[in-house]
């Protein structure tokens, strides 16, 4: 395949509640998609990737207008001189360019996905998934009050979510969770994450978590913490699971020889792509450790992608894969539907989604045309 022209498609889609984690309050969700032309053996293709960046560097270092900048400077030129690109092999045409894994990771889906169309198959098929549906589980913001947390969390139990996530900081955590035991009892999965909120200093007040029998605690060291939060791992019974220090399969290999990670949340976008994240897959399921498919308020495209991604054995905790209804009134593909706490894994080739025009052009904010240099 050879790329002809890229463009990228700012948009900003409503949320339907603020979004509240320990770094930031989302209203709407911000981020580019990426919508690449290839010539190919059968003709012209368009491949669809979705940068998970969002609008200020709070997450990670990355952010939309950074995404844009070093993919029109840098990435894109690069791309645009290979003869036969595939998805295989973006990450290595762009390895001297340091860092920026959710930029590259845009562009070796919008690659991915041209190609799957090109063979004709589905995500889940050139991934080797082995399940049809995935079990749902659901993220929730930290609320103003604890009566307020524990009444949006009926409220997701009662729509059939897999398993709850609570996002926690300080003084807005022990409380919480106490009084969700309290209301709903012990049985159902019940997780917890800090987004890099705590240090080890914290650590006698995070062992009080112990007593609620959570499935894990994520993140609740910095991003460049692995070694403490071994450390912290030793002093906790709740599983200790990683999301902002997993950069790489580098990262999650020391990780787990380290103690630091019982569990890996799994983000396609924060690695550099779905093919490092399959990777990381693999590698954790050769050690024993369990993952989980993490989200990023995607639009139904990469919600789609992540659906297939999760499809893979070694997903055996639910993921944060939730229905395009739990944020958006209306989503840029087809709504990506939760029915009895599952999601079905898309069939269709490539993602198995397609990006609705009108509603495109409804949430654009702006856009960019990138054709080679002659
Ligand atoms: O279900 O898509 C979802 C959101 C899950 O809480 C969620 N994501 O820290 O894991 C996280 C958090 C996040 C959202 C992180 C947006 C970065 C951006």
């Amino acid at each position: 395949m050879k790329l002809k022209s890229l463009t990228l498609h700012q948009v900003s889609i409503p949320l339907v509640t603020p979004f509240e984690t320990s770094f930031m309050r989302e209203t709407e969700k911000d981020c580019y998609l990426v919508e690449a032309r290839f010539d190919t053996p059968a003709g012209e293709i368009t491949g669809w990737g979705e940068s998970v960046t969002m609008i200020s560097p709070l997450y990670s270092p990355e952010y939309v207008a950074s995404g844009i900048d070093v993919t029109r400077r840098w990435l894109a030129p690069i791309l645009f001189g290979v003869d036969d690109l595939t998805a295989e092999t973006v990450s290595w045409h762009l390895r001297h360019v340091v860092g920026h894994p959710m930029a590259k990771s845009a562009l070796e889906m919008a690659v991915l996905e041209a190609q799957l169309k090109l063979h004709g198959q589905s995500f889940k098929e050139y991934l080797g998934g082995v399940v049809d549906t995935v079990p749902s589980g659901v993220s929730v913001g930290i609320q103003d009050s604890v009566e307020e947390t524990v009444k949006v969390i009926g409220g997701y139990l009662d729509e059939g979510y897999a398993r709850i996530k609570l996002k926690i900081k300080p003084g807005k955590d022990i409380a919480e969770v106490a009084a969700v035991r309290r209301a709903f009892g012990d049985d159902f999965g019940f997780q917890v994450d800090a987004n890099a909120a705590y240090t080890l200093v914290d650590s006698a007040h995070l062992r009080r978590l112990d007593e609620y029998g959570l499935l894990l605690i994520e993140q609740p060291l910095g991003e460049a913490d692995i070694r403490q939060h071994s450390e912290l791992a030793k002093l906790m019974e709740t599983p200790m699971c990683l999301d902002e220090s997993i950069v790489s399969a580098e990262a999650a290999a020391d990780a787990i020889s380290l103690g630091a990670a019982a569990v890996i949340n799994i983000k396609p976008g924060r690695v550099g792509g779905y093919l490092e994240a399959k990777k990381i897959h693999d590698l954790a399921a050769a050690h024993g450790v369990a993952v989980w498919h993490g989200g990023m308020v995607e639009t139904g495209l990469a919600r789609a992608a992540n659906a297939s991604m999760a499809s893979l054995p070694g997903f055996t905790l639910p993921g944060d894969i939730s229905g395009s209804s739990r944020f958006f009134h209306e989503d840029i593909t087809e709504e990506i539907v939760m029915h009895d706490g599952v999601v079905d894994v898309p069939t269709g080739v490539g993602f198995g989604v397609s990006i609705d025009p009108g509603k495109l052009e409804k949430f654009r904010t702006d856009s960019l045309e990138i054709l080679p240099q002659r």
